[in-house]
């Protein structure tokens, strides 16, 4: 898809200086072409295209290379830096005084994002959110809104059977329009005809919004260009939001909307559940887009009851190679409690546990499964069998798979599981650009790969 070839295209770019020692005019110029492609390929603007080449260019000649740093790697930080700046500071919105109307295609999470970010103003700043459903043209849109937002007390406006979508936000902003965050959905377009073209400007000028948000599914990929263009042209949008960056797409569609409209990207939405929505942080994005992973974004994930330190501990044993099956438990423990393989996986480097950040659903569920049983059987074994596992031989093997009522194929595929981490762990040692990274990512000087 779009996105993949955007970054195999950047690591195809930087890729032209490798085993270059020093910086020469010939390799830059050639290493600008390739990336100006890479970029109007992904639907930048030319405009955008030339700034961000042409910055990488003038760094790439006058930035001193931190010593030890190989070229390619340097090109990657430079050309990781100029789109991060290039998608911009976060967008702060107040929640005062603030009118949002959502719009967007057919189906891309208006509905959900409507309500993700109407509780979520209410959560994190204790302000007073109204919701108005003028989306006429979706059957039961009223009630799914309303249902997104049960038990919250959050005043949901709608007139479920009335034609008139305007007619519905006057209404509604009468009623809620109070609040210090009113949020209006509309109504999906599947491609714009004149009629809905017409009303979306009606309900824009009535509503007379503070902010015009586009939502977009992170797997549109470069049509979301075109798309953003439309909706600015009706009605000029401000942010962007980015939605289903859960599922396999990275969200590299949305920076050509962000490069059409201008408007920066404010939130992202990352599940289906009211609570699944974060704050956009362009470093963080940007990291995913290029596959180099974030730890920190995998720390911010722990929920509250779970200490940054005990977290921070967990990425480094992560990174540290150090691979008792005991580790490995109390690993598999915290991911648990950290939330889904899914979400973890987005998070880590494409090539850590040897590109399993790019396993399909099928797969990370399964793995989700095994980690169930695998917790079951280690509960079976004794402590030192969880220090040595290579202690575990056949009769032990019988007398675990008895107690844990598993079978003796499963505690060997746990063994084997171990066995293969282990190896992999040992391959990252020896990988050190992957080491190099990883400490720099987790800001440490050096790491202890103690792998017995
Ligand atoms: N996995 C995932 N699913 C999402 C996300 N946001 C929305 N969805 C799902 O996408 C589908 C469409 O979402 P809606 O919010 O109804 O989309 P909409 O833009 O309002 O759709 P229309 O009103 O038909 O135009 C629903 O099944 C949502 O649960 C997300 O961030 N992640
Ligand atoms: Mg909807």
């Amino acid at each position: 898809m779009a996105l993949e070839g955007f970054k195999n295209r950047i690591l195809g770019s930087v890729g032209l200086l490798k085993g270059k020692r020093k910086v020469d005019e010939e390799s830059v110029k050639d290493l600008s072409r390739s990336l100006r492609r890479a970029l109007l390929e992904a639907d930048f603007n030319v405009r955008q295209t030339k700034e961000i080449t042409e910055r990488i260019e003038r760094r790439m000649l006058e930035d001193e290379k931190p010593p030890g740093l190989k070229l390619e790697t340097h090109a990657m930080n430079l050309i990781y830096s100029e789109l991060v700046r290039i998608l911009g500071p976060p967008r702060e919105i107040k929640p005062h005084n603030e009118t949002i109307l959502m719009v967007g295609l057919y189906g891309q999470g208006k509905t959900t994002t409507t309500a993700k970010m109407a509780d979520w103003w209410r959560r994190r700043h204790g302000v007073k959110v109204g919701v108005i459903e003028a989306d006429v043209h979706r059957p039961g849109a009223y009630q799914q809104l309303c249902q997104l937002l049960e038990g919250t007390n959050i005043e949901v406006y709608g007139e479920p059977d009335e034609k008139d979508a305007s007619k519905i936000v006057k209404n509604g902003l009468k009623k809620v329009g109070n609040s210090d965050v009113v949020i209006i959905d509309t109504a999906g377009r599947d491609s714009l005809d004149d009629e809905l073209r017409q009303e979306l400007i009606n309900i824009a000028e009535i509503a007379n919004a503070t902010e015009r948000f586009l939502v977009i599914d992170a797997q549109v990929g470069q049509a979301a260009g075109k798309v953003a263009q439309t909706f600015h042209d009706l009605v000029g949008v401000t942010g962007t939001i980015v939605t289903k960056l859960d599922g396999t797409a990275r969200g590299g569609g949305a920076l050509s909307a962000v490069a059409t409209t201008g408007a920066p990207i404010v939130f992202v939405g990352e599940g289906e559940q009211v609570k699944d929505l974060e704050k956009f942080e362009s470093d963080r994005f940007i990291s995913r887009l290029l596959g180099m992973g974030d730890i920190k974004g995998l720390i911010d994930l722990a929920p509250g009851d779970l200490d940054q330190e005990e977290a921070m501990r967990l990425a480094q044993r992560l990174m540290s190679g150090r691979f008792t099956l005991t580790d490995m438990y109390s690993q598999m423990e915290m991911m648990s409690k950290i939330g889904t393989v899914d979400k973890l996986m987005s998070h880590l480097p494409d090539t850590m546990f040897g590109g399993m950040g790019s396993l399909g659903r099928g797969q990370k569920k399964q793995m989700q499964q095994n980690l169930e049983k695998y917790r079951v059987i280690m509960d079976s074994m004794t402590q030192q069998e969880k220090d040595e596992p290579l202690l575990l031989k056949h009769s032990r093997i019988k007398r675990i798979a008895k107690g844990s009522g598993c079978t003796e194929k499963e505690v060997k595929d746990l063994i084997g599981q171990w066995n293969k981490s282990k190896k992999m762990m040992k391959g990252m040692k020896g990988d050190r650009k992957m080491r190099r990274q990883m400490q720099s990512m987790m800001n440490v000087d050096d790491m202890d790969f103690d792998l017995g």
